[in-house]
């Protein structure tokens, strides 16, 4: 084959499904880099072919990464938050950058209306109730309501959205907290997540990660969710100050919370498993079958346009 008709250079940093493998491969020169027995060495060799990065969300492109390949045009991410990219270095070098938003929103916005649901009604202690004979001999301990509550939902963008049309429908009083109002929601705005967190009874937080909102949950806010407000966060571990979190959840200054994020994934806390009050994910919102064939379909269309020389399809801003 010659160097016209070698299909371009993608480097992977992680593994998709099968289903993704198998069409990318045909399309594209993949190089595995999860394979790689020496990460640099491996980057080393290929630097100069790589023109895309097909990278996921969790694991992201670095400021290094970035800058060690010259020949880079775009970094395609299977997921919507991109706050392991460093978009600031890809503006710097007119890198484009693509993500995978709307197709995981009903996924994400169901499992933070489930995690709330299992937190409060205690439905995994169940199950371990039923299932180590514990039933036989009592009752299971009553759990907390969860229509009718007051639920503040910290981040209102197309998830904080979805998850507010979602709760709708248990009767529940809910607010948002967002940098400014939206006009085309009724919903009661907070500009100071302080003040949502005093006045609801779940915070569910949907931020973007990143800089700007690194530990904005932090004791504070905890403080003013109080002894009986529960925290669910389904965005991303550093939106948390989780040396906060785990002394508020230990001496139960707040009632309780569930969480699919958390730092330094998947080898987390672990004082978060030696707790009773927490209901624990393993960053999973967008983890469907029909979800997950959506994003690699997605970040397959986008890297077809920008090699065809077409609009991409989902660039981010
Ligand atoms: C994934 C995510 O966990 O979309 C995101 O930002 O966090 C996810 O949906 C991940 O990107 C899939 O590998």
């Amino acid at each position: 084959m010659t160097a016209a008709t070698t299909p371009p250079h993608v480097l992977m940093p992680g593994p998709y499904p099968e289903w993704d493998m198998a069409p990318m491969a045909a399309s594209y020169t993949l190089l595995r880099w999860w394979e790689a027995a020496d990460r640099q060495a491996f980057i080393a060799e290929h630097a100069q072919s790589i023109r895309a990065i097909a990278t996921r969300g969790e694991l992201g492109a670095s400021t290094e990464l970035i800058a060690s390949l010259p020949n880079l045009e775009l970094v395609a991410c299977y997921g919507v938050g991109t706050d392991g990219i460093d978009l600031a270095a890809c503006r710097a070098r007119g890198i484009r950058v693509t993500n995978t938003p709307d197709v995981l929103n009903g996924d994400v916005a169901d499992l933070a209306v489930g995690l709330t649901l299992a937190l409060q009604r205690r439905i995994s202690d169940g199950d371990r109730f039923v299932r180590s004979g514990e039933w036989a001999k009592t009752p299971m301990p009553l759990t907390t309501r969860v229509f009718g509550q007051r639920v503040g939902i910290a981040g209102f963008g197309r998830i904080g959205s979805t998850i507010a049309r979602r709760l709708s429908g248990f009767e529940m009083e809910l607010g948002y907290f967002s940098r400014t109002a939206r006009e085309d929601s009724p919903l009661r705005h907070f500009n100071s997540l302080t003040a949502m967190a005093d006045w609801c009874d779940v915070l569910i937080v949907i931020l973007p990660g990143g800089e700007a909102t690194r530990g904005i949950v932090d004791a504070e806010v905890l403080q003013a969710l109080g002894p009986k407000g529960w925290l669910v966060n389904v965005s991303r571990g550093t939106t948390v100050d989780e040396g906060a979190l785990l002394q508020a959840l230990e001496q139960r200054t707040i009632a309780g919370a569930a969480l699919d994020v958390f730092l330094n994934e998947p080898r987390i806390d672990p004082r978060f498993a030696a707790l009773d009050n927490v209901v624990l994910h393993p960053h999973h919102g967008s983890g469907t079958e029909q979800t997950r064939r959506a994003m690699g379909d997605l970040v397959r269309r986008n890297l077809q346009a920008h090699f065809g020389g077409q609009p991409l399809v989902t660039p981010v801003a």
